[in-house]
C-alpha cells in the first residue's frame, strides 16, 4: 500500500464518546449517539475523527484502562456498531483515528490477572512486576506517577507492579518482544477493519530504563528521567511503523507529555519512519509553572508567541505540527488565554479559533469547542468524576502547602472541565440524554448549545466552518513559511504566512481593550477575509481577530 501524506489536509474532530450524545437513556455517550450525528460534522466540515478510546474497560480512567483492545465497551455498543460507524464515516469522507492505549492496559485485562494470579504465567512478563526492597515492605524504588500517586502497587508480600496512571493501569512491558508483537496485532486488527489511523496515547513512556534506579529529590512524576523518552522509545516505535504502520495508509499521532522540540523531531523526522505527528503542550503549558497545572500562573501572550515561534520553525520542512487549543485532558479555551467566557464569549472563541486556525500544521478541534462550550460549573467534590482530580485532592489533604494551592484552582483546572455532556439544544440534559447523565451538565446549556449557535446571527460553529473552507486546498497555509510579526507585544498577535508572493496575515487582539493596531494600516491592499466583527478601523474590538490576503 503506497502511503500519502493525507493527514497534512485533515481537519480532526475529537470525540470524547462518553460525552458526545446517549442514543439509549442510560446517561452515557455511545456509538449509535456518534452515528447519529455524522451529518454534523460533516456540515462542520471536518474530514477525519480522532475517537478517544471505546474498547472493553473498568471504565476507571474513562476508557484509558483497556480490558480488551478487540471489543467495545458495551454501554457504547457493539463491533458490528462500530462497523457501522466507521462505514458511515467513511461515505461521508471522513476518517477514523481510533486512540491506541498501549503503555498500560487495565488491571481487569486477563494478561493481568494471569500475571498476578500466578508466578510462572506465560503472562507475568507483560508487564513490570519487581521484588520490593526491604523484604517486600518497600517498593522497588521512589518512582511516582502522573495521578499523585506512588507507582508501585503491592501485588503480594514480596511483588509490587509499576503504574505511571492509576492503580487500574497497570504498565505494559515493552521489554518483552511477545508484548510487542500483542501491540502489532492489535495494530492489524482496526487498520484491516479499516480505520486510518490512531492517536497514540502516553507513547513516549513505553521504553523504561531498565536500571529502575531510585531519584532525589522525589518531587511530582519522580523518575520521570528514566521513563520519559526512555532508551529504547525509538526502537519500539521503528517497529512498528516498518512491521504494521508502513503497510497502510494510515497515520499516527503520538501525545508526547514532557517532551521537547528535539524529541519531537526525532519522532517524527519522515525519514526515520516512527510517527506522524506529536502533541506537544508548550502552548498549554504556558499558564502555569513547571509544566504542572496545578501550579497555576497567568497568561501572558509573549510566552504564547515564543512557544508558537519555536514550534512554527522549528518543523518547517522537516516535520509537520499538530494545532490544538482544546481536548479531553484540558480545561475549555473560552476563558483561557486571557480571554472571556461570559459577555465575550463568542469574540473570543473565534479569535483563539481563527489564531490557530492558520498555522502550519493539522489543526484538531475538540466536542463542543466549535460552539464555545464553557468549563463545567461544578461547585462541590461530589460533581468531579475524573481519577485525577480525586487523587490529586487526597494527596493536597496531606501536604499542608499544596492543600490551599489545589482547593482554590480544582474546579476551574479539573479535566472534568471537558467532558460535561455535548451541549445540543436547551432541553433538561442538553440534548444529551434522556437520563440524568454521568457528569453533570453545564446550566448554561439554556443559551449555548449546538442548536442555538447555529441559529445566532454570531455563530461559533458558522465561524469554524468559514475557517475549515478557508484551509481547504489552501497552499499558503498548508506549506508557506511563518513569520511573527510583533513578537514583543503582549496584546496583540499578528503573524505572516508566505508562499511564493502570496501572504495571509492574522492579526488577533488578546485584549479586552480597544487597540490602535498600526499594523492594520499597511495591509490597504490587501483582502480582508475572515473576521469576527464587521469593524475595518485600524482599531481592534476587544479579542477581535483578522484574517487578510493578498491574492
Ligand atoms: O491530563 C494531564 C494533566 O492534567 C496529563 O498529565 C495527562 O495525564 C497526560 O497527558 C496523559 O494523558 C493521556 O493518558 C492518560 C489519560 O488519563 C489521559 O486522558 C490521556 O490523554 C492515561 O492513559
Amino acid at each position: 500500500m503506497k502511503k500519502t501524506d493525507w493527514y497534512k489536509d485533515a481537519i480532526i474532530y475529537q470525540i470524547y464518546p462518553r460525552s458526545f450524545c446517549d442514543s439509549n437513556g442510560d446517561g452515557l455517550g455511545d456509538i449509535p449517539g456518534i452515528i447519529s450525528k455524522l451529518d454534523y460534522l460533516k456540515d462542520l466540515g471536518v474530514n477525519c475523527v480522532w475517537l478517544s478510546p471505546v474498547y472493553d474497560s473498568p471504565q476507571e480512567d474513562n476508557g484509558y484502562d483497556i480490558s480488551n483492545y478487540k471489543d467495545i465497551y458495551k454501554p457504547f455498543g457493539t463491533l458490528d456498531d462500530f462497523k457501522v460507524m466507521l462505514n458511515e464515516m467513511h461515505k461521508r469522507g471522513i476518517r477514523l483515528i481510533m486512540d491506541l492505549v498501549v503503555n498500560h492496559t487495565s488491571s481487569e485485562h486477563p494478561w493481568f490477572n494471569s500475571a498476578i494470579s500466578d508466578k510462572n504465567s506465560p503472562y507475568r512478563d507483560y508487564y513490570i512486576i519487581k521484588k520490593g526492597k526491604k523484604n517486600g515492605k518497600k517498593p522497588p524504588n521512589n518512582w511516582s506517577g502522573f495521578f499523585a500517586e506512588k507507582a508501585w502497587e503491592k501485588i503480594d508480600d514480596e511483588y509490587y507492579y509499576l503504574h505511571l496512571f492509576a492503580k487500574g493501569q497497570p504498565d505494559l512491558n515493552w521489554e518483552n518482544p511477545k508484548v510487542r508483537e500483542e501491540v502489532k496485532d492489535i495494530l492489524r486488527f482496526w487498520l484491516d477493519m479499516g480505520v486510518d489511523g490512531f492517536r497514540c496515547d502516553v507513547i513516549t513512556l513505553i521504553s523504561k530504563d531498565q536500571r529502575f534506579k531510585s531519584v532525589f529529590p522525589t518531587l511530582a512524576i519522580a523518575g520521570k528521567q528514566y521513563y520519559v523518552n526512555g532508551p529504547r522509545l525509538h526502537e519500539y516505535l521503528h517497529e512498528l511503523n516498518k512491521d504494521v504502520l508502513s503497510n497502510y495508509d494510515c497515520m499516527t499521532v503520538g501525545e508526547t507529555v514532557l517532551s521537547s522540540l528535539d524529541d519531537a523531531k526525532l519522532l517524527i523526522k519522515p525519514e526515520r519512519e516512527e510517527l506522524s505527528m506529536v502533541f506537544n503542550f508548550d502552548h498549554t503549558d504556558t499558564d502555569n509553572f513547571f509544566g504542572a497545572k496545578w501550579f497555576y500562573r497567568e497568561f501572558k501572550l509573549t510566552r504564547l508567541k515564543k512557544v508558537v515561534d519555536r514550534w512554527q520553525h522549528g518543523l518547517f520542512n522537516c516535520g509537520w505540527n499538530s494545532l490544538f487549543i482544546e481536548n479531553h485532558d484540558q480545561r475549555r479555551c473560552v476563558g483561557r488565554f486571557g480571554t472571556n467566557d461570559k459577555e465575550l464569549r463568542y469574540e473570543s472563541a473565534t479569535m483563539l479559533g481563527a489564531t490557530y486556525f492558520m498555522l502550519q500544521g493539522t489543526p484538531f478541534i475538540y466536542q463542543g469547542q466549535e460552539i464555545g462550550m464553557t468549563n463545567g460549573d461544578f461547585t462541590a467534590m461530589a460533581d468531579l468524576r475524573d481519577v485525577e482530580v480525586k487523587n490529586t485532592y487526597k494527596l493536597a489533604e496531606k501536604i499542608f502547602f499544596l492543600k490551599p494551592l489545589i482547593k482554590k484552582h480544582m474546579f476551574s483546572l479539573t479535566r472534568d472541565n471537558a467532558r460535561t455532556p455535548f451541549q445540543w439544544n436547551n432541553q433538561e440534559f442538553a440534548g444529551f440524554s434522556s437520563v440524568e447523565p454521568w457528569i453533570r451538565v453545564n446550566a448554561n446549556k439554556e443559551f449555548i448549545n449546538a442548536e442555538q449557535d447555529l441559529k445566532n446571527e454570531k455563530s461559533i460553529n458558522k465561524f469554524y466552518r468559514q475557517l475549515i473552507e478557508f484551509r481547504k486546498n489552501n497552499e499558503v497555509i498548508k506549506n508557506g513559511t511563518y513569520t511573527c510579526l510583533n513578537k514583543n507585544n503582549n496584546d496583540v498577535y499578528a503573524y505572516k504566512r508566505k508562499l511564493d508572493d502570496k501572504e495571509v496575515v492574522v492579526i488577533s487582539n488578546f485584549k479586552n481593550k480597544i487597540i490602535k493596531e498600526k499594523l492594520i494600516d499597511e495591509l490597504s491592499n490587501y483582502k480582508l477575509v475572515i473576521s469576527n466583527y464587521s469593524n475595518k478601523s485600524n482599531e481592534l474590538q476587544p479579542y477581535e481577530t483578522r484574517v487578510y490576503i493578498n491574492y
